[in-house]
């Protein structure tokens, strides 16, 4: 028996090292690969002399870990493409939400829809997150606001995982807005999820973690806080939408729960920022929210440099805000909206989106005892895979060290 499932080689590797200058780059390099992981990196010349099952030449070609994509929400029904239409008229995020459009239309239409169809439609969008190198997704319910319609959204992503190569990971975002039918009476709802949702759908398996929206049109912190409490309860981690239009005191409460991220960011304060930093809370920033919403309100990028704090980059595919299906032209849009670098960019949506899944042992760097989840792409170098807009340049996609068919 061979030592060596599948051996890559005549390569150039971004490993995305943690600590390596960059890219952690080996200009000529193999990866080998055995039982689904890396069992060797590095320079050709340095290779061991050992045998493969399988050895593969990619003729110079570039490879990545596969790209994560951290916040989605990408289990939906209808669209909202006449508010986006609203919006260019005049109208604000805020002010249809308000008047009942916004996330409640896509609750009306989610809790409309049936299973099958929502898998349908969330099944061609996670296959363009493929297409641009995405090999884990995490996908949010929120949009059904009821224990059986957030339930039905949560099957869905599971069915999603289990349909695909792809790891899907889920949230329960249940706190995301005030149902219809609590619009008087925000708490009593907020007990509902507490008491309630989260538990049937711990029990359930279900959700890996439990996200809520902490804004002045959503939630507030006292309510979050009962939120948060709850998932710790059932063992579930929990992240947070913190200070995506006001400062909402999002940051702190994320960090004051140890929370895995903190999302958006736009407005939250330096003291926020630096309880993030010391709890180990991830900022995840979402550019094509703040591209559609036409924000003008930087996130504190310099601030989260300052502090080490890992900054993940994800697309939030959702609707209402940022109906973008590719993670890599997230990373591009970060570059030119936040002065962002590819080098932080493509860090962000590997390395930094596993820690913001708490899947970091795991996958996101190309490192020996990591899952081979490996973007192979025809570039002559990586910082293009925040240049390019509108084009592919994935030539191929390995899960587990196993070929992902892209059609
Ligand atoms: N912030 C967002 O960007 C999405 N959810 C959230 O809390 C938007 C969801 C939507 O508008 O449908
Ligand atoms: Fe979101």
């Amino acid at each position: 028996m061979a030592d060596w499932d599948l051996l890559l080689t005549d390569a150039h590797i971004a490993t995305m090292r943690r600590g390596a200058a960059n890219y952690g780059a080996i200009e000529d390099g193999a990866i080998a690969i055995a039982g689904g992981s890396i069992a060797w990196v590095g320079e050709s010349a340095r290779m061991p002399n050992r045998t493969a099952a399988r050895t593969r030449s990619l003729a110079g070609q570039w490879l990545t870990p596969a790209l994560i994509d951290c916040h989605t929400h990408l289990v939906f029904g209808g669209d909202r493409s006449a508010e986006f239409e609203q919006r260019l008229h005049g109208a604000s995020y805020e002010g249809i939400a308000r008047a009942g459009g916004g996330i409640l239309s896509t609750v009306r239409a989610t809790r409309a829809a049936s299973a099958d169809e929502l898998f349908d439609s969330a099944r061609v969008r996670l296959g363009m997150l493929a297409r641009d190198g995405v090999a884990t997704v995490e996908i949010k319910s929120g949009y059904g606001l009821d224990l059986d319609n957030e339930m039905k959204m949560l099957q869905v992503a599971r069915r999603l995982g289990d349909a695909s190569d792809l790891t899907v990971r889920t949230s329960l975002l249940a706190a995301h807005t005030v149902p219809p039918e609590f619009t008087t009476n925000a708490d009593a709802y907020i007990a509902l999820v507490c008491d309630d949702l989260i538990p049937a759908v711990a029990k359930h398996g279900l959700a890996d973690a439990v996200d809520a929206y902490c804004e002045t049109i959503a939630f507030n912190t006292e309510q979050v806080s009962r939120v948060f409490a709850a998932a710790k309860s059932s063992g579930l981690p929990v992240k947070l939408h913190a200070d995506q239009l006001s400062d909402s005191g999002g940051a702190e409460l994320a960090a004051r729960f140890a929370a895995l991220s903190a999302d958006h960011l736009e407005y939250a304060s330096n003291s926020g920022v630096q309880a993030m930093g010391k709890a180990g809370t991830a900022a995840v920033l979402l550019p094509g929210a703040f591209l559609t919403l036409q924000e003008t309100q930087q996130p504190p990028i310099d601030e989260l440099r300052r502090l080490d704090v890992p900054i993940a980059i994800a697309s939030d595919c959702n609707p209402g805000t940022s109906p973008l299906c590719s993670v890599r032209e997230a990373m591009a849009l970060a570059c030119r909206l936040f002065r962002l670098t590819p080098e932080e960019c493509l860090a962000g949506a590997t390395r930094e989106a596993a820690l913001a899944l708490g899947l970091d042992g795991d996958r996101g760097t190309l490192e020996v005892g990591k899952r081979a989840d490996v973007a192979i792409w025809d570039i002559m170098h990586p910082r293009e895979l925040s240049y390019w807009l509108g084009i592919r340049p994935l030539a191929g996609l390995l899960i587990a060290g196993l070929d992902v068919s892209l059609n």
